[in-house]
């Protein structure tokens, strides 16, 4: 277990991992300290409440919860804690992540889940919004973003267009 981490990852299943890595990925390269966990709401709900605090104690400052399905995770962690938690919707089987879209984002007022999209792109800007986010008190970091953000428009710009045949 990491003795100091900036961002809790949880996810409800390790079915997740592959969507949720990316969210993993990207505070990796950006260098901010995780920790990502299979932990569920209605499976392991005692341990759920037991790493929020564990994480809380060792100075995370904000969560980022990926579920599938009734996707209540993300609204369990926020219920816990002040600190900002963003929910990620895992694309499903029969509905293709509609119904993790709708659970996680239809949070009744009172206790805010930010959602992102559905999927990998999802996963990976909850990160980009944490880092936003601690960015505002950490210049080396926002240095990082500016500089990923003008590198990702560089690309746009240089890309080409296939001819056509
Ligand atoms: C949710 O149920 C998980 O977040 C996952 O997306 C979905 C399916 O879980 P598994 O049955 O694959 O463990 O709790």
């Amino acid at each position: 277990m990491a003795e100091n981490i900036k961002v809790g990852i949880v996810m409800g299943s390790t079915s997740d991992w592959e969507v949720m890595k990316e969210a993993a990925q990207v505070c990796k390269d950006f260098g901010v300290a995780y920790e990502a966990r299979a932990l569920s709401a209605h499976r392991t709900p005692v341990e759920l409440e037991k790493w929020i605090e564990s994480a809380e104690a060792r100075g995370c400052q904000a969560f980022i919860a990926g579920a599938g399905g009734a996707a209540h995770l993300a609204g369990v962690v926020a219920a816990q804690t002040i600190l900002p938690t963003f929910g990620v919707p895992m694309p499903s089987k029969y509905m293709k992540g509609l119904d993790s879209l709708l659970a996680t984002v239809q949070m009744p007022k009172g206790i805010p889940v930010p959602t992102l999209a559905i999927g990998e792109g999802g996963a990976a800007n909850a990160a980009l919004a944490v880092i936003a986010m601690l960015a505002l008190h950490d210049p080396a970091l926002k240095e990082k973003l500016v500089d990923f953000r003008a590198k990702q428009a560089e690309k746009v710009r240089n890309a080409t267009l296939p001819e056509l045949k």
